[in-house]
C-alpha cells in the first residue's frame, strides 16, 4: 500500500507512534509518505519507500500566526495525488483530522483518499473537550472514514463525550528488540557513580505530566536511600521542576538531560520509571520502560491500568499522592527480588501483548477494511453520532 502519515514532529507520544508505525510499514514492504511540519525526531533513515514532505505555511502580516492546518491540507492533497496514496492516516485529531478532511474534499472526483484518524489522548481529554474545539473535534471524528483509539479508556471516553457508537482500539506498541535491559553500561556509571538507585521520568514536561510531583516523590525517596532522579525531555514545566529541586537542596541529584533522541538508553538502565500524570490515555513511556524490565510507579488514571498491572509490573497510586508514590518506589528499590519480579512481569506483558509485530498488522487490516468500504461519491458523514 501507499500510505500518507501526518503526525506532530516534536516530542510527544503521538509523533513517536506515527514514526514507529511508518518505519514498520516500510519494513513490511509498504511505501510511506510522512507529511508534517518537520521531520519527526525518531525518523532519521529516509529512503525511496519512506519519504518526508515538509509543510511550509506562509506567514502573511495579516495573519496572527501561519495557517498550519490549511497548508497541511494542501500538502496532503498534493502528495496524495502525486504519489497515488491509497489512504491518509492522521495522528492526533486537532487539526490533522480536519486538514485530512479538507484534502479529501479538495480531491473529490480526482483521487479517492480515505482518512483514518488515530486519537491519542489530550486531543480528546483536554483539547477536544474544551468548548473552543469540541464541535470541530466531533465533526473531524464523524467525517473520518475510520477512527482508532490507543486504549480502551480513550475509546470509551471519546464515545461518551461525542455520542459515538464505538471506536476501534489499536493499542500502542514497542520494539522489544530495541527496548531491552542493559546492565553495567557507561551511562549508568556516569549517572550513578556511587551505585545510587536511578529513578527516571520521560515526558514533554507539560502540566498534565505533573513533573513537580516527580521531584516531590524523589525528595522523599532520597531521604531513605541513595538515589538520583533523571529527567528526560523538556517543556514548559522543566524550569519549575529544576527550581523546586534546588529549593529542596537536591540540585545535584536531580539531573535534567533535556530532549534525547535515544530514550531507550535511559530506560534500559533505570530502577524505576515515574509517571505521576494528571491524565494518561496510554503511557507509552511506561510500556517502553516495561520492555526494559523497569517497574513503573504511576497514577491510577486513564489507560495506565491497561498497561501497568498493579502490584505485578508496578504500582498505581492516586493522582498527586506523592507520599504513596514515594512509598511504592521505596518498596521497589529496597527489595531486589520484588524489583526483579516486577521487571520481568513488565517485560512479559510487553512481549506478549504489545509488540510491533503484533499491533502493526492490526493497522494494516484496518486500512484494508476502510479502503474497501470507501465510497468516493458519498458526502454523508462516515460515522454517526448522537448529540
Ligand atoms: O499529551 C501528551 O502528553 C502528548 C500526547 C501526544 O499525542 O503526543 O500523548 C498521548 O499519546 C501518547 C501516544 O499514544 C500516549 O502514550 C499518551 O498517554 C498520551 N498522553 C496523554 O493522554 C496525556
Amino acid at each position: 500500500m501507499k500510505i500518507g502519515i501526518t503526525c506532530y514532529a516534536t516530542y510527544g507520544g503521538s509523533g513517536i507512534v506515527g514514526s514507529e508505525l511508518a518505519r514498520e510499514l516500510v519494513r513490511l514492504g509498504h511505501t510511506v509518505h510522512i507529511i508534517a511540519r518537520s521531520l519527526p525526531t525518531r525518523l532519521t533513515e529516509l529512503s525511496d519507500d519512506l519519504q518526508f514532505h515538509e509543510v511550509e505555511a506562509l506567514n502573511y502580516p495579516l495573519f496572527e500566526a501561519p495557517h498550519y492546518s490549511l497548508a497541511l491540507a494542501v500538502k496532503q492533497a498534493e502528495v496524495a495525488c502525486r504519489e497515488d496514496l491509497d489512504l491518509l492516516h492522521v495522528h492526533y485529531a486537532i487539526p490533522h483530522s480536519i486538514s485530512g478532511y479538507l484534502a479529501r474534499e479538495m480531491l473529490r472526483g480526482k483521487h479517492a483518499l480515505p482518512i483514518v484518524t488515530t486519537l491519542h489522548g489530550t486531543d480528546i481529554t483536554l483539547v477536544g473537550s474544551d468548548r473552543s474545539y469540541l464541535e470541530v473535534t466531533r465533526f473531524a471524528i464523524a467525517a473520518s472514514d475510520g477512527v482508532t483509539a490507543i486504549s480502551k479508556f480513550l475509546a470509551r471516553e471519546t464515545c461518551r463525550q461525542f455520542g459515538l457508537p464505538d471506536i476501534r482500539v489499536i493499542p500502542n506498541f514497542v520494539d522489544v528488540e530495541h527496548y531491552v535491559r542493559r546492565e553495567g553500561c557507561a551511562l549508568r556509571w556516569r549517572l550513578a557513580p556511587a551505585g545510587e538507585k536511578l529513578l527516571v521520568h520521560v515526558s514533554n514536561f507539560r502540566p498534565v505530566k505533573r513533573v513537580l510531583d516527580c521531584v516531590e516523590i524523589f525528595s522523599r525517596v532520597a531521604k531513605q536511600t541513595p538515589s538520583r532522579l533523571i529527567m528526560v525531555g523538556d517543556g514548559p514545566d522543566a524550569g519549575a521542576a529544576a527550581a523546586r529541586a534546588a529549593e529542596l537542596g537536591l540540585a545535584n541529584d536531580v539531573v535534567f538531560v533535556g530532549k534525547q533522541p535515544r530514550i531507550g538508553d535511559y530506560l534500559s538502565i533505570a530502577d524505576v520509571l515515574l509517571l505521576p500524570s494528571e491524565t494518561e490515555s496510554f503511557g507509552l513511556s511506561a510500556l517502553e520502560a516495561m520492555s526494559c524490565e523497569v517497574p513503573v510507579v504511576a497514577s491510577r488514571v486513564g489507560g495506565l491500568p491497561e498497561v501497568v498491572d498493579e502490584g505485578v509490573s508496578g504500582f498505581l497510586r492516586e493522582v498527586g499522592d506523592v507520599d504513596a508514590m514515594a512509598d511504592a518506589v521505596l518498596r521497589i528499590v529496597t527489595d531486589e527480588a520484588l524489583a526483579s519480579s516486577m521487571g520481568k512481569a513488565g517485560r512479559r506483558v510487553a512481549v506478549e501483548q504489545f509488540t510491533t509485530e503484533r499491533i502493526v498488522p492490526q493497522y494494516l487490516d484496518y486500512y484494508r477494511e476502510v479502503i474497501e468500504a470507501f465510497d468516493p461519491g458519498c458526502r454523508e458523514p462516515k460515522i454517526q453520532y448522537v448529540r
